[in-house]
């Protein structure tokens, strides 16, 4: 039985004073998480003082990390071992925002994997095809060739804290979901394929999320769905009624 994740990716949205009374308010509804693994991902700048006043329920996530764990000259970054150091456990890595503006690809994205892995950070590696991917049938081939480069230098047993985040980049920010037909269809081939690379048992026990336009109105039946191990939530992790009611979702 694999326990189910809930996380809120902030991206850049919230002034310090009301990030903190959101994460606060999700904080103290922690007794309620039940058997669900949340994890709040806000910005970069908030993470180590948010670590600090977490409770043991909430985990705290980076959004993006750096490929680099040795300390140097890479202005602006962080490593994975300073996201440890300050009490992170998650980090997403790939999210398709990083990679249309900033040109990640999976070679550099593998580089990251790498670095969370080797500071005990859990990867939460996103991949998902473009609307004109997905209409000209390419969507599987697509997802499969970014798991493929991402993921083909480590064995299973580097990758026991993986966690995939699928997420349609035509359903990210624009308020359209891919259906629970959709969303099962492809984690369960991408469950498949992990298979086919690392095996059954690895493939078994791996959490795949999915994220894109995710909410309290279709969070149950995307969870319901047999592939689908929880959500990576934008916009609806803003709001603390609607993510504590996707986290409720989720039990
Ligand atoms: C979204 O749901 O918009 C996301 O990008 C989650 O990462």
């Amino acid at each position: 039985m694999r326990k189910k994740i809930v996380a809120g990716n902030w991206k850049m949205n919230k002034l310090s004073d009301s990030a903190k009374a959101l994460f606060e308010e999700i904080c103290a509804h922690s007794q309620q998480f039940g058997n669900v693994t949340v994890m709040v991902a806000p910005p970069s700048l908030y993470l180590a003082a948010f670590a600090k006043s977490a409770t043991s329920k909430v985990c705290i996530g980076a959004q993006d990390v750096s490929a680099h764990n040795d300390e140097g000259a890479y202005t602006g970054e962080f490593s994975a071992a300073m996201l440890k150091s300050t009490g992170g456990r998650y980090a997403i890595v790939g999210h398709s925002e990083r990679r249309s503006y900033h040109g990640e690809t999976d070679a550099l994205i593998a580089k990251k994997i790498r670095a969370c892995l080797d500071a005990e950070i859990n990867p939460v590696y996103c991949c998902g095809e473009s609307l004109q991917e997905r209409e000209s049938g390419k969507h599987v081939q697509v997802v499969q060739s970014q798991i493929n480069e991402a993921l083909s230098g480590f064995s299973a047993d580097e990758l026991k804290t993986l966690v995939i985040a699928y997420e349609p980049v035509w359903a990210i920010g624009t308020g359209k979901t891919a259906t629970t037909e959709q969303a099962q269809e492809m984690h369960a081939d991408i469950r498949q394929f992990v298979s086919s690379k690392f095996g059954a048992d690895f493939a078994k026990e791996m959490r795949i999320l999915y994220g894109g336009s995710c909410k309290p109105s279709n969070a149950k039946e995307l969870f319901s769905q047999k592939d689908v191990d929880g959500g990576l939530i934008g916009g609806a992790s803003l709001n603390a009624d609607d993510f504590l009611a996707i986290i409720k979702a989720a039990q």
